[in-house]
């Protein structure tokens, strides 16, 4: 039985699919459904039955956003004691891979949720914005950080002042998403992706994540030092072992997730 109230989350074969769920408001993120998402991703993270995570919208966005009903006469105090991005914070440490499967619209806080997701599969439906300007405000929840990172600064200022949207196309072209699938796939072709990256070994998934996560932050030798020490820990592991002597043994390795 699903326990959330915005959220709706299935597990099939290692994979927990997480969908946004409330299509009658273009899943418009409330701050409850941000707790549900943080508190889905951590039991994913802590169940070793799941070893991929896909995040994806019901109905015909993906996200229009937080809920501007929500937000419009909260006052700056108000924003300060909720300290809503602290939760925010906690869906980007997620261990495990989540691949987002962006089903149309990605705007606002529903692009930036999009945006803390590893990789995004979408269908040319799809297109992707920072609308905020139009209220009087600017992303919040690290839209304006992400997105020039993946761009650059002069491509981020333009779409970020004028609220244009990104087409998915041009979204693939600058690498924002890693592929364009047609609507009626995305879902099939986003597990298929997600089964096969389940099939590895799971410590080896992680610590390549983490690893390529801090190749963004930290200069490179710093990064250069996280990766060898990553290297070396997976030495002390027995997939380690399994992986290398099944290749040895010209036999298929049975990975353990130890
Ligand atoms: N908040 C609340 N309700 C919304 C939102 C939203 N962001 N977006 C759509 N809805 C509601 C509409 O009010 C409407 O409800 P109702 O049927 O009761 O009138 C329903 O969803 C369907 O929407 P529309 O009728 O408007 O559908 P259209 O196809 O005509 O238009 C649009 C789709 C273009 C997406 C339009 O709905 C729109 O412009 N939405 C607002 C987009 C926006 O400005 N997003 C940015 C919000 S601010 C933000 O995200 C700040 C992020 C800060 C971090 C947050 C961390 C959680």
């Amino acid at each position: 039985m699903n326990k959330y109230s915005y959220i709706e989350t299935t597990v099939v074969d290692g994979i927990a699919i997480v969908e946004l769920n409330r299509p009658e408001v273009l899943n418009a993120i409330n701050h409850n459904m941000v707790l549900e998402l943080v508190d889905a991703f951590r039991a994913c993270d802590e169940n070793d039955h799941v070893q991929a995570i896909v995040l994806t919208g019901k109905g015909r966005a993906f996200a229009a956003g937080a809920d501007i009903g929500e937000m419009a006469e909260a006052s700056p105090m108000d924003l300060e004691l909720l300290d809503q991005f602290a939760d925010w914070d906690q869906l980007m440490k997620t261990r495990k891979p989540v691949i987002g499967a962006i089903n149309g619209l990605a705007l606002g806080g529903g692009f930036e949720l999009a945006l803390i997701c590893d990789m995004l599969f979408t269908t040319d439906k799809a297109q992707f914005g920072f609308p905020e300007v139009n209220l009087g405000v600017m992303p919040g929840a690290g839209g304006t950080q992400q997105l020039t990172k993946i761009i650059g600064k002069r491509k981020a200022l333009e779409y970020i002042w004028t609220g244009d949207k990104i087409s998915a196309e041009q979204a693939l072209e600058w690498g924002i998403v890693n592929r364009v699938i047609a609507p009626e796939l995305l879902m099939e072709e986003t597990l298929k992706f997600a089964r096969t990256v389940a099939k590895k070994p799971p410590l080896g998934v992680r610590l390549i994540k983490e690893s390529v996560q801090k190749a963004e932050d930290y200069p490179l030798e710093e990064g250069m030092k996280l990766e060898r020490k990553n290297f070396y820990l997976l030495f002390s592991s027995e997939d380690q072992k399994e992986g290398m002597h099944a290749f040895i043994e010209k036999r298929n390795p049975q990975f353990k997730g130890k």
